[in-house]
This record gives C-alpha cells, sequence and structure tokens, in this order.
C-alpha cells in the first residue's frame, strides 16, 4: 500500500514535466501575435498533417492599449483583467481554436501573465481591449477586482519601486518590472484569482502554460497557485493529467536566481541553448560545431527533462530580454536554418519553433528603435489575417519560419527519431559534423568555407533516402538530393560550403 501510495505520488510530482502532446509529436510552435481564426485553420490544414504538438499562443486576457507608439506588441505583456479578448480575438473565438486544434490533436499552451498588471504610467479609463474599466495609478482593477492590498509596493525597498539591481533575488521578486504594477502573489486572494483565470482555460480545453517572468515570483508563491489547478479536460485528455508547465526564468549565470529554483513547479526556459547555439553557428569566440558533441548538460544546462528550449524567442528577436547579438533569427535565414535544424535533431530538452512577422528594423546605434512594432496590422490597429500563397508561404508579412520546409521537415524528423538515443557523432575538429539518432535518423552539417567529401557510419538500414533538407520524399522520388545507405550503414556525404543550406538530413520515413 504505502509502494503504492509512493509510486502515486512520484507520478503526479512529475505530471507537469511532461508536455502533454500527443504520441510522436515532439515540438511546438509559439504563433506570436496570430488570430484565434487563423491558428484554428492552421491547426487543422498544416499542424496536424505534419506532426506539430501543439501552439503556444500569445496571452488571451484583457490587455492594455497603448497607443504611443502605436499598438506595440508588449502592450500583451500588461493586463487588465482575465477575460477573453484582445487582438487575437473573443472567447468564443478562442473556445472554437481550442476545440478545432484539439481535435486535430494539435494542443494549445497558453502564455499566461500573472506577475503583474499594466504600467503604472497606464493612466485610468476603459482603454482596454474588451474596454474594462482601470485605474493603474490608484492599483483599482475592478474588472478581476485586484486593488491597492494586492500589489507587492510594501514589500519593495528600493529607492523608486523598481528592480534596480539582478543581484538582489528580493528586489527581482518584490519589486516592479519595467514599472508593471507588481502583484503580490503571497495573499491567497491573489493566487485564488490567478488559479481561476488559469483553470477557466484549463476547462475550455488548453493542455500547459508558459508561466511569464516567473523570475519575478517566488517559487513558492508559483507553486501555491500551481496547486489550486484543475486537471485537464476529459474530452481531450485522459484524467488525472496536470497542464504542461514551463516558467520564463531568464539565467544565463552570474544572477542569483538560477532555473533550477523553480523545478518543483515545472520545465524552465533555457535561455543558454539560443545564445549559445547562436555563438557556435556564427563562429563567434573562437566556438566551433565540433565542440557541440557534448551539448545538453555538458555545456551547463539545466538537465535534458527540465528545459524547454527554442533558438529565439519573441523578445531577443527584436533586442527584448538576454542573448544578446549571438541570437539567430529569420534575417539570418541560412544560419537560422542549421540552428533549428541542429536543435530538432538533438535529443536535449523539449523544442519550440518560432513563427514570426516581418517589421521594419531601424538600426540607431546598434539598436532597433523598431523593436516595438506590433503585428501586421489594419489602419484601425485590427490584426491581419495570415492569407497563404500559393506556394504554402504566408502573406501580409507573417514569416511562418514553420512553414519553411527545411524546418517543417525537422520537426517531422524529431517525431521519427524520438526516443532514439545520440548516435555515431564525427567532426572535423572544425566545423564539419555528424549525428544519428539510433537506427532511425542521421544529419550532417558542413559549416566550414570548404567542400566536404566524406563517408560516415550512419546506423541506418541499408538503402536510398531521401534528404530532407534539400527536398522530400514524393511517391516513390525524392524532389532534393538522395543518399546510399550501404550495406555496413555507411554513406558518403558531399556538402558544398555555398549550398543554400549546407546541411542533410535523413530518416527512415524518408527512405525510398
Ligand atoms: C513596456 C515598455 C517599458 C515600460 C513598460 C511599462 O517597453 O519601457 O516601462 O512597458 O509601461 C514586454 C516588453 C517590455 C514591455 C513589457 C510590458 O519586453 O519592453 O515594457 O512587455 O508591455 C526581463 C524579465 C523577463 C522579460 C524580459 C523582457 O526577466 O521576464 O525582461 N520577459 C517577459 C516577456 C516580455 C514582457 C515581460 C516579461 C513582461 O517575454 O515580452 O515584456 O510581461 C537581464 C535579466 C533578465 C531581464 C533582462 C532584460 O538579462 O537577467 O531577467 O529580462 O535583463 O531586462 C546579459 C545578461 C542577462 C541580462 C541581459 C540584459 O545578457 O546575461 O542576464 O544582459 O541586460
Amino acid at each position: 500500500m504505502q509502494v503504492l501510495l509512493l509510486l502515486a505520488a512520484v507520478g503526479l510530482c512529475g505530471a507537469q514535466y511532461n508536455s502533454n502532446t500527443q504520441a510522436g509529436r515532439t515540438s511546438i510552435v509559439h504563433l506570436f501575435e496570430w488570430r484565434w481564426a487563423d491558428i484554428a485553420l492552421e491547426c487543422e490544414r498544416y499542424l496536424a498533417p505534419n506532426g506539430f504538438g501543439g501552439v503556444q499562443v500569445s496571452p488571451p486576457n484583457e490587455n492594455i492599449i497603448v497607443t504611443n507608439p502605436f499598438r506595440p506588441w508588449w502592450e500583451r505583456y500588461q493586463p487588465i483583467s482575465y477575460k477573453l479578448c484582445t487582438r487575437s480575438g473573443n472567447e468564443d473565438e478562442f473556445r472554437d481554436m481550442v476545440t478545432r486544434c484539439n481535435n486535430v490533436g494539435v494542443y494549445i499552451y497558453v502564455d499566461a501573465v500573472v506577475n503583474h498588471m499594466c504600467g503604472a504610467a497606464g493612466g485610468s479609463g476603459t482603454h482596454s481591449t474588451c474596454g474594462s474599466y482601470f485605474d493603474a495609478g490608484n492599483e483599482n482593477f475592478p474588472a478581476v477586482p485586484y486593488s491597492g492590498w494586492d500589489f507587492n509596493d510594501g514589500r519593495c525597498y528600493t529607492s523608486n519601486g523598481e528592480i534596480q539591481n539582478y543581484g538582489d533575488m528580493y528586489q527581482v521578486r518584490d519589486c516592479r518590472l519595467s514599472g508593471l504594477l507588481d502583484l503580490a502573489q503571497e495573499k491567497d486572494y491573489v493566487r485564488t484569482k490567478i488559479a481561476e483565470y488559469m483553470n477557466y482555460l484549463i476547462d475550455i480545453g488548453v493542455a500547459g502554460f508558459r508561466i511569464d517572468a516567473a523570475k519575478h515570483m517566488w517559487p513558492g508563491d508559483i507553486k501555491a497557485f500551481l496547486d489550486k489547478l484543475n486537471t485537464l479536460n476529459t474530452r481531450w485528455f485522459p484524467s488525472g493529467t496536470k497542464p504542461f508547465i514551463y516558467q520564463e526564468v531568464i539565467d544565463l549565470g552570474g544572477e542569483p536566481i538560477t532555473g533550477s529554483q523553480y523545478f518543483e513547479n515545472g520545465r524552465v526556459t533555457e535561455f543558454k541553448y539560443g545564445a549559445k547555439l547562436g555563438t557556435v553557428i556564427r563562429k563567434w569566440d573562437g566556438e566551433k560545431m565540433a565542440y557541440l558533441k557534448n551539448w545538453g548538460e555538458g555545456w551547463g544546462f539545466v538537465p535534458s527533462d527540465r528545459a524547454l528550449v527554442f533558438v529565439d524567442n519573441h523578445d531577443n528577436q527584436r533586442g527584448h530580454g538576454a542573448g544578446g547579438a549571438s541570437i539567430l533569427t529569420f534575417w539570418d535565414a541560412r544560419l537560422y536554418k542549421m540552428a533549428v535544424g541542429f536543435m530538432l535533431a538533438h535529443p536535449y530538452g523539449f523544442t519550440r519553433v518560432m513563427s514570426s512577422y516581418r517589421w521594419t528594423r531601424n538600426f540607431v546605434n546598434g539598436q532597433d528603435a523598431n523593436d516595438w512594432i506590433g503585428p501586421p496590422s489594419n489602419s484601425d490597429g485590427s490584426t491581419k489575417s495570415v492569407t497563404i500563397n500559393a506556394d504554402t508561404t504566408c502573406g501580409n508579412d507573417w514569416v511562418c519560419e514553420h512553414r519553411w520546409r527545411q524546418i517543417r521537415n525537422m520537426v517531422i524528423f524529431r517525431n521519427v527519431v524520438d526516443g532514439e538515443p545520440f548516435s555515431n557523432w564525427w567532426d572535423n575538429d572544425s566545423n564539419q559534423v555528424a549525428f544519428g539518432r539510433g537506427n532511425k535518423g542521421f544529419i550532417v552539417f558542413n559549416n566550414d568555407d570548404w567542400y566536404m567529401n566524406v563517408n560516415l557510419q550512419t546506423g541506418l538500414p541499408a538503402g536510398t533516402y531521401c534528404d530532407v533538407i534539400s527536398g522530400q520524399k514524393e511517391g516513390n522520388a525524392c524532389t532534393g538530393k538522395q543518399v546510399y545507405v550501404s550495406g555496413d550503414g555507411t554513406a558518403n556525404f558531399q556538402i558544398s560550403n555555398t549550398d543554400e543550406d549546407p546541411f542533410v538530413a535523413i530518416h527512415v520515413d524518408a527512405k525510398l
């Protein structure tokens, strides 16, 4: 009996680390700023057929409307209430999206902004996305309701109430982040309001949450509101399933707050991953791909089963947050595809693919003065829909990295090799590297400035394979390069350093 109880307890404790994605679906995509109606369509027409496990959606709750600058993307990180209406759509549209995505096995992960409300200088009135009244100066949010008692002012000891020093964990957690009114999660009332919001979403059918600004809350306070959460909706999930939790904790080292302090609650975002991978692929600081042999914990990252990983996110692709200049984005498409390909082939962490919109950059002293620009929108501020071009790319300035052939095919690669060990590493002590995933898949990179011509052990069964980077298998033919694996598992790989994409990937589902 005691053993059974113990096992049950262990099972429950582990649950929030599980992505809840369907078997054989191993990645999610962040459809940053997309409308709910477009996400519903994308689940049905593209994500489900191509093996995506889920979508991280932008914050669905009511936010302040900022008009100076005009409708920046970041207004959605300034909550006014927990009503579900934003530029992405209203509650009916949100429910319709969750239902339709869930019905095709693609689950929804909500970006939960619960550390704070809007900025202290947000004024008062009804300039909010559902029209709820609020008064930021008096910390009054009647649509929740929250009042002055529910904020941390009494606990913050800095001169202006702001976080001034990331070396002091008390300020980071009890003071204001960028002027944002800091909720007092030590209060049971606040914990209850946060849990009510999250439970409302769980009951609609969402599968998990990104916890925004988790670093700015005490781990025990987060645990307290997570402990109040329901299990997932049994229309789509086995009874007793806990929501997947990944916490935004920026830990690049050198600060007292670390990712590991949050493990009891769920996974954490591993920001070192994109910062380091960008440095390696750019060949900065003397880095080279050969050093990736022990990628993962060997590089000082959190344990694989506690990590949520990504090459770039909505902040560091435009100079917000952390990671610095090394971060690769769609603006550096050739290197970016290699980095995302490497991430999706490598077994470390649970992977999130970024999907962005294009904006006009304006660099002033190395900083993008247009880092605020919101999603493609009409003159009234409403968000433009995602149109689909004849060649399957997106229109209206939506970049849709997740639809790039190389990235989409590597999402499928990761599903095919799921559970297989990291194997058959090879490198030339420079920037030509290769590795496999058991006997299911193999990937080869040439990031050197010279031609690559090598024979490698792939670990794969003999046969002719389609490279899923230059093309893919269609019917009984390859639309791109072919790779011949002989009876002993070896194959010859030739990759020009001037190829559009200087890498090759093969897997058993793309064998002729
Ligand atoms: C906007 C305006 C502000 C205004 C405010 C209130 O821009 O001027 O004061 O409204 O009116 C987003 C935007 C903000 C925006 C906010 C609200 O990014 O610009 O403010 O919405 O509209 C920290 C947090 C992290 C946060 C990140 C942006 O720790 O949680 O800043 N990310 C999330 C979201 C983000 C959102 C919020 C949180 C707020 O993803 O979109 O903000 O909901 C250090 C610390 C990091 C810290 C960074 C940046 O990083 O470690 O924790 O991130 O500084 O402050 C080296 C170090 C590295 C360091 C980095 C930068 O790399 O190794 O540790 O340098 O110094």
